[in-house]
């Protein structure tokens, strides 16, 4: 019988050596393919493409039923041993690639022995902190805040608190204003008085306004124009100055140990009648004189005194029925004395060598 061609002729000795031609060509090309497969799905495309049900070895298998039958063994043998080597060469290729990724991923296996990378952590600004110990101490004594605006008026901030236009004390607070008549950017915390009183009488009150201030001053080591304050206000039927001295000496105590003393000095505020000052005994020398205390063993830290008639009048409360205690500290006076800070710009320059002390 003669061989015949695909379409029902049979090959010939020509046919023949096209098939084997096209098996050596297929071997070549496949081999190279799985060579170059970077991964098991590039893998899984060159399997298909040549070892597949519709693949190119298939194809060329299917043409042995037009060859001479006499030839057939030969070339059908040829046509295994290249399906055999592909299928041996796609194994190892693919244990290769296996192996590949194992590697990888053992050298990436965390070791939990290891101390941890630390992350860099933010923390609590110097004045924040001391925000929150001061309101942490008030509130374990029973006072709650109040917050009161930084925009105030004129009125609030000056009139009411008994410092009328012609007062002397308005050139110690003098301040930035607005544009807007009478508007301004509050000196002090204490207009947050009168805020706190109209909004709660007849009730007694016992709250601390912690809150921005604002003066027009020269800037210096122990001035900025713009620092916190934390004022505080106990009004009720029988508030005496007793009260106002336990409450702070306690405050005191807690901030700068049980230990330091503390003593309080006549002063003046034009709200407050009788006034004084608070020291504590200097942190430094202990009491014996410095540098710091200016030699005098006492640092002072707020001013303070017995609310003044006319703020109980301009709160809506009555003064011959109610009385009551106020008091006015600076945070970043305060947190300068503990540390020993020797200048308040520190607090405002966003320098982190100073922040990341704290
Ligand atoms: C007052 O401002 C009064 N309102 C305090 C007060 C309240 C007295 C209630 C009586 C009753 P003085 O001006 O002294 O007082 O300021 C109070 C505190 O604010 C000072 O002790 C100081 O710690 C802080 N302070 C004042 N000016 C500055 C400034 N320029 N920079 C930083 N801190 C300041």
């Amino acid at each position: 019988m003669a061989p015949r061609g695909p379409r029902g002729a049979f090959f010939g000795e020509r046919g023949m050596r096209d098939i084997s031609e096209a098996l050596a060509a297929l071997d070549a090309e496949a081999t190279a393919a799985l060579e170059s497969a970077a991964d098991e799905a590039a893998l899984e495309q060159v399997r298909v493409r040549y070892l597949g049900r519709k693949g190119a070895l298939a194809a060329i298998l299917r043409a042995l039923v037009d060859l001479d039958p006499a030839q057939r063994p030969a070339i059908g043998k040829c046509a295994n041993d290249v399906k055999q080597r592909l299928e041996a060469a796609l194994t190892a290729r693919r244990e290769a690639l296996l192996a590949a990724a194992r590697s990888a991923a053992e050298s990436a296996h965390v070791d939990v022995t290891l101390p941890g990378r630390p992350i860099p952590m933010g923390r609590l600004h110097p004045s924040t902190q001391i925000l929150r110990r001061i309101c942490q101490i008030f509130a374990d004594m029973g006072f709650q805040i109040y917050r009161s605006p930084d925009v105030e008026t004129e009125e609030m901030n000056f009139e009411l608190l008994n410092i009328p236009a012609y007062h002397p004390a308005r050139d110690m607070w003098d301040t930035f204003y607005t544009t807007e008549e009478g508007i301004l950017l509050r000196t002090h915390t204490s207009p947050g008085q009168i805020r706190a009183m109209r909004e709660s009488w007849p009730h007694p009150i016992r709250v601390i306004l912690p809150g921005m201030c604002y003066r027009y001053e020269q800037i210096t080591a122990r001035s900025e124009i713009q620092f916190h304050q934390v004022e505080g206000l106990a009004v009720g039927r029988h508030v005496t100055m007793t009260d106002l001295k336990g409450t702070l000496v306690s405050f005191a105590h807690r901030m700068f140990g049980a230990e330091r003393r503390a003593r309080f000095r006549a002063s003046h505020f034009p709200f407050t009648e009788p006034s004084a000052e608070m020291d504590v005994e200097c942190i430094l020398c202990e009491g014996a004189g410095c540098a710091l205390c200016k030699q005098t063993g006492w640092l002072e830290i707020l001013g303070c005194g017995m609310v003044h008639p006319t703020v109980l009048q301009n709160g809506g409360y009555d003064p011959m029925a109610y009385s009551g205690f106020a008091f006015g500290m600076g945070p970043e006076r305060i947190t300068m004395l503990k540390h020993r800070i020797e200048d308040i710009r520190y607090f405002w320059t966003n320098d982190l060598r100073f922040l990341e002390q704290f």
